[in-house]
């Protein structure tokens, strides 16, 4: 009976028949890696962007029915991701997109920005920089920001700066932090939990 032999195929799928030990050759079907692509890396919130999601063998061939993927989200307060894989900005940041299967997991940063016209004031702390890394602003203009993905991170001011600068941000791996530059120059900041992480917001 034809539907029965599909069902326990699927099955032999999803328990991973044929065993993932160290010894397979990537003859049989087994998940060895998940790959998450996806059109556009970045959604502004209240939009939408649809993943994609595919099962590899160790020789790297697709599997063409892996079975059902689980998909969650490192931050559902910066992006939220449904069971199909749409993935839904909800507040500016990053966060890190998960689908798993067979239990193999594969990722994808996504980043969330703001759907009004304000990416000129917002400063994304992201897996090992500051995006953008230099910014030009007006004098008392609010800079945010916007740590996510669970990666910890600070904003240090160098010394060596002009006077009048905001405080340091401590070390943290979420939310948004609002600096308002009230003094002109050129001011250096370093996120020293990451050499060579490092901006510029030059105050006019
Ligand atoms: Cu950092």
């Amino acid at each position: 009976m034809r539907v029965r032999i599909d069902l326990a195929a699927l099955l032999c799928v999803l328990a991973a028949c044929g065993g993932s030990d160290s010894s397979s050759t990537g003859t049989n079907n087994s998940v060895a890696r998940v790959t998450v692509t996806s059109a556009s890396t970045s959604v502004t919130t209240g939009q939408s962007v649809q993943l994609q999601a595919a099962a590899l063998t160790a020789s790297g061939a697709q599997i063409a029915s892996p079975g059902i993927f689980t998909w969650s989200s490192s931050s559902s307060s910066i992006a939220s991701v449904d069971q199909g894989g749409r993935v839904t900005g909800v507040t500016p940041g990053q966060a890190i997109i998960s689908a798993s299967v067979s239990g193999v997991a594969g990722t994808l940063a996504v980043l969330v920005t703001p759907a009004t016209a304000a990416t000129k004031d917002t400063v994304f702390l992201l897996a090992n920089t500051f995006s953008p890394p230099v910014l030009t602003i007006a004098k008392n203009i609010s800079v945010s920001f916007s740590f996510g993905g669970n990666v910890e991170h600070n904003v240090i001011f160098r010394a060596t700066n002009p006077p009048g600068g905001p405080p340091n941000i401590q070390n943290r791996t979420s939310g948004v932090v609002v600096l308002t530059f009230a003094a002109t120059g050129a001011f250096d900041f370093d996120c020293t939990v990451h050499p060579g992480m490092s901006g510029t917001i030059t105050v006019k």
